[in-house]
């Protein structure tokens, strides 16, 4: 692959701060795509578009120009406004995409005046791409925020090639359906020349949605990839398990900071084995499942007692919306509840901390804990759980994890797989993780690392965009989005 990239996502990669002494900063952030993608940006250049965030009196294109510079990286801001961030982001794409694909109906919502704020916003972000893009450069659109951003390009007449990649999970036909815009999402999707998909259960799941809603497709399923052919044109999906940078993972965790982090945390607890949480403050991460599991371990097992700690830690996530403000509150009562019942002779068995954990201290985490545990009730990927096992360096942690998440297929030899909805073998598998011996946690650690370092994010990068290759098929403009969109795409825009 050596065109140029157009990165494409919802937020620009990047941290814009005041500072007293030098006025305006501006840093990249350490989310891992911005880290995946920064070597290939390094080689062959290219450009990144997304919102910047609000930003205040910053003088944000000054700042995107000075960044750039460093990165090899043109950065184009996309500029929304706060009711249409509102209706887009936490309306559209947090209220219905988020819960839908996750298959929590029960969360979803389905509100036209957001589904048009959604439709607004992608159409302003393929504008911006339009006057940004180059003839040479590859468009590569991320997540749910933005599924119809290729289709806008193709209406105004874009012709590069478009990839496509879904960090959520794709849901089955039978929930897809309950969406009353769904005709228009599923075709939107095909205006890409490669969809990819976090895992097969996803790329499965899109291309039955494809057989049943699209009729004039046609879809062949490879080895790899599954062609959907469609009138004039052919539009290629795969999954590609995305990860992290193992060797980061794993030499930050071998430093002495981390290692000294992780013995004064275990201090803390003496004669104890730390269970450990890390997640974003999200109902489908089956945080209060995974309390319930934990409580349950200690009600049937009693030698758990005083001997184990679960550390939770939550990233807040997502605070404007009412719902997210609802579950803390949940969570804080469900702690409260729990420790109540277990504490004795100043041992609590649930430790719960609200806040985002600086990398370091969250490696000192991970090293010091000998269980980690994600319960997941459906995830793309969970990242986590890769992450605990790249800074795992002692070989001595044991990993539960949930069958719903995308990262199970590629773990399950080493992890604990749980249903987490079963409370009764979640809190076996808890049990079974604490008494596990050394030799059979080393053995599989060491599986679960060889897995990770072997499949890190550099080779995800690889393997996706190795799927677009260049110069197979011209991309000639078809109408994918009902004539009813456009309509209404045209109404919100006025
Ligand atoms: P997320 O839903 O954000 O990502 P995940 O993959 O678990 O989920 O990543 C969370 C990240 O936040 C991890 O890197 C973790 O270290 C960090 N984090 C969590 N709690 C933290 C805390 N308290 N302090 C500091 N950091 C914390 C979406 C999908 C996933 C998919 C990713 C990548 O929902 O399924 O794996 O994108 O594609």
């Amino acid at each position: 692959m050596s065109n140029p990239l157009l990165i494409v996502s919802n937020r620009l990669p990047i941290q814009i701060a005041k500072d007293h002494e030098d006025g305006w900063q501006i840093r990249p952030s350490s989310g891992g795509l911005v880290t995946a993608l920064r070597p290939i940006l390094k080689q062959y250049g290219g450009s990144w578009v997304g919102w910047p965030g609000d930003c205040g009196d910053a003088p944000v294109d000054e700042l995107l120009g000075r960044l750039g510079k460093d990165l090899n990286c043109r950065f184009h801001g996309v500029g929304l406004s706060p009711e249409l961030v509102e209706g887009f982001y936490y309306g559209f794409s947090n209220e219905t995409l988020w819960p839908l694909f996750h298959d929590l109906l029960g969360h979803a919502k389905f509100e036209r005046p957001k589904w048009l704020s959604y439709v607004e916003s992608n159409r302003i972000f393929a504008e911006v791409l339009r006057n940004a893009v180059r003839e040479d450069e590859l468009v590569w659109v991320h997540d749910y925020q933005l599924i119809l951003v290729g289709h806008y390009l193709r209406e105004l007449g874009v012709h590069n090639k478009l990839a496509y990649f879904l960090h959520i999970p794709f849901p089955p036909p039978d929930i897809f359906a309950r969406l009353p815009w769904r005709a228009e999402v599923l075709r939107a999707l095909l205006a890409y020349d490669l969809v990819g998909f976090q895992v097969q259960r996803d790329l499965r799941n899109f291309t039955q949605c494809v057989r049943q809603f699209i009729r004039e497709a046609r879809v062949s399923v490879q080895r790899q990839i599954s062609v959907i052919d469609l009138p004039g044109r052919r539009v290629r999906a795969g999954s590609f398990p995305i990860s992290i940078d193992f060797k980061e993972f794993d030499s930050a965790a071998r430093s002495q900071a981390v290692q000294d982090t992780a013995w004064y945390i275990h201090e803390n607890f003496p004669e104890q084995q730390l269970a450990l949480g890390v997640d974003r403050l999200d109902y489908t991460k089956g945080i209060a499942a995974k309390f319930l599991a934990f409580e349950r371990a200690l009600e049937k097992y009693p030698d758990l007692r005083g001997k184990i700690s679960l550390i939770q830690l939550v990233v807040p996530s997502r605070q404007d919306i009412p719902e997210y403000a609802a579950w803390k509150q949940k969570l804080d009562e469900l702690v409260g509840r729990i420790n109540g019942r277990f504490d004795y002779r100043g041992w609590a068995p649930l430790h719960y901390m609200y806040r985002s954990v600086p990398r370091m201290e969250l490696l000192g985490y991970y090293r010091a804990s000998e269980i980690c545990l994600v319960t997941s009730l459906k995830d793309g990927m969970n990242l986590v759980a890769k992450e605990y096992c790249a800074a795992s360096v002692d070989d001595h942690g044991a990993l539960v994890l949930s069958e719903f998440a995308g990262s199970a297929p590629q773990m399950r030899e080493g992890a604990l797989i749980v249903n987490p909805l079963d409370r009764e073998a979640t809190a076996d598998a808890i049990h079974r993780a604490f008494h596990m011996s050394r030799e059979e946690r080393r053995d599989r650690m060491r599986r679960l690392r060889r897995e990770v370092r072997r499949n890190d994010v550099f080779r995800w990068v690889r393997t996706f965009l190795d799927q677009v290759r260049p110069g197979e098929e011209v991309h000639t403009h078809t109408p994918v989005v009902t004539p009813a969109v456009r309509d209404e795409s045209t109404a919100a825009g006025e």
